[in-house]
């Protein structure tokens, strides 16, 4: 058994209680037959019964079956009985029904692809150690599309990929399709995953060409039996880089042609395919802007080409200019905002968790509750870019959480981002979430054993925006590794704790942005000087004699005005302001008294080595965990942690030090002096540090 198997190893049922309840309802199964991705759910059925109860079901017929699957009408008279209200939307029930004497387990949907995720969630029920007696669960998607973006180039180097390279072969397709491919996408399937942008965001205009049309067709055709989407990133300058026009303007009506003639030919290959996802005007990236046309403009342009085949266009508002004398925080709230209502039916504006970028901390992005006409879709970053790559472990949901029940207030109280999300307030309209995938040709696909649990929570949360991150740290671990409680009680708690951790001894209290240049790997505060202001560290830290921190009030660059008044109040007001939050909104003295009662500089020191010897504990809690792990990966996650250790200990040391020399207040002599000066630690150099992958 290796992590290449993720969450769905099917290893042996330990609990000899329930493997016989198991056993007995496996034993005689009624399986609908009919679609391909009735086939992949059936096979997928058959693959967990051998591994969790080494038995072969014995197919019977509808009435006589323990266990019956099939969609509603497939199902004869016991549709009746589940009672499942509507499930159009890939919903399933699985309910234990008593028919007289017999007693028999249902799992059905509306659609094929409503039965596949039914019997994914059967199978978690057995592989989380449930009792199948009484089953009566009824899961509804809260959202409609739940896509991976894979910042994968055409080159196979994936841009901030930490798990090798990327997992699409383009050489050896469309001919051959690599087994990868399969489990990929059984692994999204089994979360509710539905789509995938395959290429980066920064996109190759070979993407587009007919060579690559039908390779990502076969890409398609491989998905499909496991219900998902492929979407493309375009570039939007394609009409003339590839195609030969004079412009790329998106009111040109050459312009609307090439792009619909486009559309047309990928959806001749590719019938159901999902739709375009665009980064535009951002980071050098060409956009309507270029023509002088705004991003309404260009994403309707796009929405009209794709809406004759029913495609989608996810439009990102990760739009910042170093031209504009402006805090970068506020920059797309500015450009987007005036747009509201402007976008077309089938696009949807994908926005960050926070208005930087992805980092270890931020507050939700004010662009949420910002616009009530228009559809938002989250994007929250799997690849841990600013969170230790794949070296740390980080499980990320609380952060993805954070966000999602962060308060707006846009429509009063409880307009959560996670309500927004699910569409409560535009109802009929678009909802979507999406992930930048943290997945490469690594053996375990993540680089880290468990980086994979935040591939498998982006996929349970995109689903229900609602859910429980300790809940599904819970169900990953018992998948991924056992259902022993001496192993699940410390590492759900360790799990749940490493984010925060990450954020103390990388950035606490606020800070952001501080990470090394270009690569983005380790501590880089002293970063200035690199060409342009808001890529560099001082810009966000602005630390100096008189203390540190943003002051993004109203006697400075007022990001905070584009929140509604009562959150604009809670991070505004320094009396209401969380440490947490702290010097991302406000500016102050070094000698600040924090509520803890220790000063700003001492608190910032305490967090730091906090982080860090939180880090040891759970080096302590992982050595206890050998009895419950295999070797493999007991060994794998203990050399990681070590590294994690250490690259914390840089953090701790180069923040402190850098800081320290406009606080010019000394570290409590109750902790370890760091080893080494901060010439040192500044003269580092990483050469081929990943993630820079040049398309
Ligand atoms: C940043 C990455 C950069 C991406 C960009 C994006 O550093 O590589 O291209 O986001 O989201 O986080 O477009």
């Amino acid at each position: 058994q290796s992590d290449y198997d993720l969450w769905l190893n099917y290893r042996p049922v330990q609990n000899t209680e329930v493997a016989i309840q198991y056993r007995t309802v496996l034993s005689k199964v009624f399986f609908a037959s009919g679609s391909p991705q009735l086939k992949a759910a059936h096979q997928e059925l058959w693959m967990g019964s051998k591994g969790l109860l080494n038995i072969v079901p014995a197919q019977v017929a509808l009435a006589q079956g323990n266990l019956v699957i099939g969609k509603l009408n497939q199902i004869g008279e016991l549709r009746k009985l589940v009672q499942p209200g509507d499930l159009s939307d890939d919903g399933f029930v699985i309910n234990t029904i008593v028919q007289g004497t017999r007693k028999v387990v249902v799992v059905s949907a509306e659609t094929d692809l409503g039965v596949l995720y039914g019997v994914f969630a059967f199978l978690k029920q057995m592989q989380t150690g449930k009792n199948i007696d009484q089953l009566n669960i009824t899961e509804r998607p809260k959202t409609m599309v739940r896509v991976l973006n894979h910042w994968d180039n055409p080159n196979r180097t994936v841009e901030r990929g930490y798990a090798g390279f990327s997992i699409w072969n383009w050489h050896k397709l469309p001919g051959y399709i690599d087994q990868k491919y399969i489990d990929y996408a059984r692994a999204n399937a089994s979360v509710g995953i539905n789509g995938t942008v395959l290429n980066n965001v920064n996109a190759n205009i070979i993407m587009l060409t007919p060579a690559y049309i039908e390779k990502a067709k076969a890409l398609a055709d491989a998905f499909r039996p496991y219900g998902i989407k492929v979407y493309l990133s375009v570039k939007f300058s394609s009409p003339v880089e590839l195609g030969g026009l004079k412009t790329a303007d998106p009111l040109d009506d050459t312009v609307k042609k090439w792009w619909k003639d486009k559309a047309a030919e990928i959806y001749k290959s590719i019938p159901d395919f999902g739709g375009f996802l665009v980064k535009a005007n951002s980071e050098g990236q060409p956009g309507p802007q270029t023509y002088g046309r705004n991003h309404a403009d260009g994403a309707n342009m796009l929405g009209e080409a794709l809406a004759p085949h029913k495609g989608i266009v996810m439009w990102r508002a990760f739009v910042y200019d170093n031209n504009v004398p402006d805090d970068r925080a506020k920059q797309a709230y500015n450009e987007f905002k005036p747009l509201d209502g402007k976008f077309n039916d089938n696009v949807i504006v994908q926005v960050k968790n926070g208005a930087i970028d992805f980092q270890p901390r931020e507050p939700f992005h004010p662009l949420f509750g910002a616009l009530s006409q228009t559809p938002l879709m989250l994007e929250v970053q799997l690849t841990q870019e600013y969170l230790g790559f794949s070296t740390h472990l980080v499980y990320e949901a609380p952060l993805f959480k954070e966000c999602l029940d962060a308060d707006t207030y846009a429509k009063g109280e409880g307009t959560t981002v996670a309500n927004i999300l699910e569409g409560k307030y535009l109802p009929k309209k678009l909802t979507a979430m999406a992930g930048v995938a943290n997945i490469g040709t690594d053996v375990n696909w993540c680089g880290h054993p468990f980086a994979q649990s935040n591939w498998y929570s982006f996929g349970r949360i995109a689903w229900n925006p609602q859910a429980d991150a300790a809940q599904i740290a819970d169900d990953w671990l018992r998948m991924t590794f056992t259902n022993d409680e001496r192993f699940i009680k410390p590492m759900k708690d360790q799990m749940m704790r490493s984010r925060e951790n990450a954020v103390n001894y990388m950035t606490p209290l606020g800070l952001h942005h501080i990470m090394g240049a270009n690569g983005h790997y380790g501590p880089g505060p002293w970063t200035d000087n690199i060409g342009r202001a808001d890529w560099t560290a001082v810009y966000y830290h602005k630390a100096d004699s008189l203390g540190v921190g943003f002051d993004r009030t109203a006697t400075g660059s007022n990001a905070v005005a584009q929140y509604y008044p009562e959150v604009r109040d809670y991070f505004g007001k320094l009396e209401n302001c969380p440490d947490e939050y702290l010097l991302w909104f406000h500016h102050l003295p070094w000698n600040y008294k924090m509520r803890s009662g220790k000063t700003l500089w001492n608190e910032m020191v305490a967090r730091y080595y906090t982080g860090v010897d939180a880090v040891k504990d759970m080096q302590q809690v992982w050595k206890g965990m050998q009895p419950y792990v295999d070797p493999v990966r007991f060994n794998e996650v203990e050399q990681l942690m070590a590294v994690q250790y250490e690259e914390a200990v840089r953090w701790r040391n180069s923040c402190v030090l850098y800081f320290q020399t406009f606080s010019k207040m000394p570290i409590d002599p109750k902790y370890p002096k760091p080893e080494h000066d901060l010439q040192y630690y500044r003269s580092l150099k990483f050469p081929n540090v990943p993630g820079l992958g040049v398309n």
